[in-house]
């Protein structure tokens, strides 16, 4: 035996230096993949030369067994650490690529304003639901008994005036108040009762800068035992402070077919009376037309226009501004 390095070791000493040459100027992992089955693999070059080591000798073996045990370490050392390069050069180039210009401009979307009728609804109903009613809704064509005979307005009536109601071919009609809802109601449901009826009613009038032929109501409905006129005071007092602050109001005897004793309500705003809202006392013919008795309940009902709550808090001056869509005028609200 001599000093002299084998063939063997020779050649695993150039694999390394060969090895680590290749693996540092690796430019993708897929280049790097291949040059780790190249060397390392169990039919690459290392294997392929380890495998003659059985042509040495006993005390050549263990040597060159050792040195091939520091070449794959170190070519392993190599092949982790230029993964590890290609990696983070992978990542950086992708940021690179999917960076965003927050300085762009974005793409504009208007954003939708509630209309200031559905506002004065929304408002209402928060109230009045507040306050234990539910909210009730119902046909807008109606027959001529849920719009007029169930609430006890004669057949001379003026409302039912071809003039003022739109009647349609078939003898049904548009429906002129929303109280057709109450009726509907209560006919399904017993006592106590407490809804309230936001929706579109229609009137034959000319157009013009108070007046529409469509337009909506709310009204409300309470039946109960002991009902009396000091529950509806009580209640409408509550609802236009809510909507209006603590303005003074008042009652002014009215009329109405389906209530008795009828009021108009009043509230003062900006020094002068200004007529919001009708109320009463239901008729007792009005329930006994949904086969309450009434001498055992009594109830209130109470109705306005929204067009005229929305005019009145919104300093309008035309009713028709609710209607045209003009978004320079409904962006204010
Ligand atoms: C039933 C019984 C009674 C509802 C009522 C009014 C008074 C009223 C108008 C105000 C202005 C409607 O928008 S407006 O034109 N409403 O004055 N409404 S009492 O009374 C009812 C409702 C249903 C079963």
């Amino acid at each position: 035996m001599t000093n002299q390095p084998s063939n063997l070791e020779v050649q695993l000493l150039a694999l390394r230096i060969e090895g680590e040459k290749a693996i540092a100027s690796a430019d993708s992992l897929e280049r790097l993949e291949e040059l780790r089955v190249g060397y390392l693999g169990k039919k690459g070059e290392l294997s392929t030369l380890l495998r003659s080591m059985g042509q040495l000798s006993a005390e050549e073996r263990p040597l060159i067994g050792a040195i091939g045990n520091t070449v794959k370490e170190s070519l392993q050392t190599s092949l982790d650490k230029q993964r590890a390069l290609l990696e983070a050069a992978q990542i950086q180039a992708q940021l690179e690529a999917e960076t965003l210009d927050v300085t762009m401009p974005g793409i504009y979307s208007p954003q939708g304003r509630i209309h200031p009728l559905n506002g004065i609804i929304d408002q209402t109903l928060d109230i009045f639901v507040g306050m234990g009613y539910t909210v009730a809704q119902g046909p807008e064509m109606e027959t001529d008994y849920y719009n007029f005979e169930a609430l006890n307005t004669p057949p001379d009536h003026p409302a039912r005036d071809m003039q003022d109601t739109f009647y349609l071919p078939d003898g049904n009609l548009l429906r002129t108040q929303t109280s057709c809802v109450q009726i509907r109601y209560m006919e399904t449901e017993e006592p106590p009762i407490r809804i309230i009826a936001p929706g579109r009613v229609y009137r034959r009038d000319n157009v013009d800068a108070t007046h529409s032929a469509v337009f909506h109501q709310i009204e409300l409905l309470a039946i109960d035992e002991g009902l009396t006129f000091t529950d509806l005071k009580g209640t409408i007092k509550l609802f236009l402070e809510a909507m209006f602050g603590e303005v003074p109001i008042r009652f002014r005897a009215s009329y109405f077919p389906f209530t008795e004793p009828s009021a108009e309500v009043d509230l003062q705003w900006n020094g002068r009376w200004l007529e919001v809202m009708g109320c009463g006392m239901v008729d007792p013919n009005v329930l006994k037309a949904v086969g309450y008795d009434p001498e055992v309940y009594t109830g209130f009902a109470a109705g306005f226009g929204v067009e005229r709550f929305a005019m009145v808090l919104h300093q309008m001056d035309d009713i028709r501004r609710l209607y045209n869509s003009d978004l320079r005028f409904l962006q204010q609200f």
